[in-house]
């Protein structure tokens, strides 16, 4: 990885960054502001609230399954089992009476290094009849890899077999960082994956016919979808992200986004056809060497976010809550964070365009470790899932 010439960005980062914006200017035909009126302005150091939102007396919590090693996804099927991956192709399923299966995936070419291995799954749209899942994963070697999309057949007794491709990113890296990798679904069977920017490639995000740092849009047998924004390069959805690791979409249909920034600058985006979402043009991050990045907080054509984490909590994961269980979460984003270890809830309602949220409510306290993603199942019960070597899913629910 080279990420000791990452580190040294600073004026020739700047000088190609401000080049690659006025590529992206250009692409949807705006003028650029001046530059004296797009500078930084300092950013809100404000820090998540720490009073949580769920008191101790309104949940439970209690293990799920643990013992799993380095588990990436957790995935509730719409039968009420529970799919938790592990990037080395191990599948966990739990089944509603509880009772646990582990089954080897054989995913072709699977590449399991740094933030690699199998890293999302959903049900196709068609899963109630066809059984059919959609399956992320890094595939290939150290000096070539890429994000890849395949769908396979789902049982109890065999986990997912006859294994297909459906979509490969077009573009290979040889770094093991910054996947994305969240699949959903949009219904009519098509599909959104997201696809970071691999690390020492952030300046391909705002490249539009390289697949790094998008949201990319397919179907279930691989094509394009129709009426693509960009028929250059018919699979990208948007541009302009870094390493977006939560994709949902809301019962109104707005599809969401969250992204980590380099130090400071986690985001959540609304994701709309064809939108420029800045990186790295656009953060309200430095580096982690404390080096610039852009001075720009703002850009003519760009997309600002509607929340800001600053500093940076590490988004993982995103869950819409939408059930009765917990009132106080109705209509809320829940986000698991990996590096301040929490969950927080995000009202929809504070997500309006035009004013950067900061930060986020804290759900509950007594969650103390890194959290690589979420689900919530079919009563309504939130379910973690846990980072790490001792991967575990701890299922909160409320107590009346
Ligand atoms: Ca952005």
């Amino acid at each position: 990885m080279k990420i000791t010439s990452a580190l040294i960005v600073t004026s020739a980062m700047l000088i190609a960054c401000l080049s690659i914006s006025i590529k992206a200017q250009e692409a949807i035909s705006e003028k650029p502001q001046s530059k004296e009126s797009l500078l930084k302005e300092p950013v809100s150091k404000e820090a998540v609230s720490k009073e949580p939102l769920l008191k101790e007396s309104q949940y439970s919590t209690n293990v799920v399954i643990d013992g799993l090693s380095f588990p990436k996804s957790i995935e509730v099927l719409p039968s009420g089992v529970i799919l938790v991956t592990q990037r080395d192709g191990q599948l966990a399923i739990i089944n509603e009476s509880n009772a646990q299966y582990r089954v080897k995936v054989n995913l072709p070419g699977l590449y399991t290094k740094g933030q690699g291995g199998w890293l999302d799954v959903i049900p196709a749209d068609d899963f109630d009849t066809s059984s059919t899942l959609l399956l992320s994963y890094s595939k290939g070697t150290d000096s070539e890899n890429k994000l890849v999309v395949v769908s396979g057949q789902f049982s109890s007794a065999f986990g997912v077999t006859n294994i297909q491709p459906v979509f490969e990113i077009n573009t290979v890296r040889d770094t093991p960082v910054h996947y994305g990798a969240k699949l959903l679904s949009l219904g009519n069977e098509e599909y959104l994956l997201t696809s970071g920017d691999g690390f020492d490639y952030r300046e391909q995000a705002q490249v539009v016919s390289s697949h790094l740092g998008k949201v990319l849009g397919f179907t279930i047998t691989g094509e394009p979808l129709a009426n693509a924004p960009f028929p250059e390069s018919p699979y990208v959805y948007t541009l302009g992200h870094r390493n977006p690791q939560g994709l949902v979409i809301t019962s109104s249909g707005e599809i969401l986004l969250n992204e980590h920034g380099p130090d400071g600058g986690d985001e959540i985006n609304r994701i709309t056809r064809g939108d420029n979402y800045g990186w790295p043009v656009v953060t309200l991050g430095v580096d982690y060497s404390g080096a610039q990045i852009s001075p720009f907080n703002h850009y003519e054509g760009m997309v600002n976010p509607l929340l800001d984490w600053t500093p940076s909590i590490a988004p993982s994961s995103m869950a819409i809550y939408n059930d009765d269980g917990f009132t106080a979460l109705k209509n809320t984003a829940i986000v698991t964070a990996l590096k301040t270890k929490r969950v927080y809830a995000v009202p929809l309602k504070n997500l309006r365009d035009g004013s950067i949220v900061k930060g986020a409510k804290l759900l509950l306290d007594k969650i103390d470790t890194r959290l690589r993603d979420v689900a919530i199942d079919k009563n309504g019960d939130i379910l973690l899932l846990t980072d790490g070597e001792k991967g575990k899913v701890i299922r909160i629910s409320p107590v009346n």
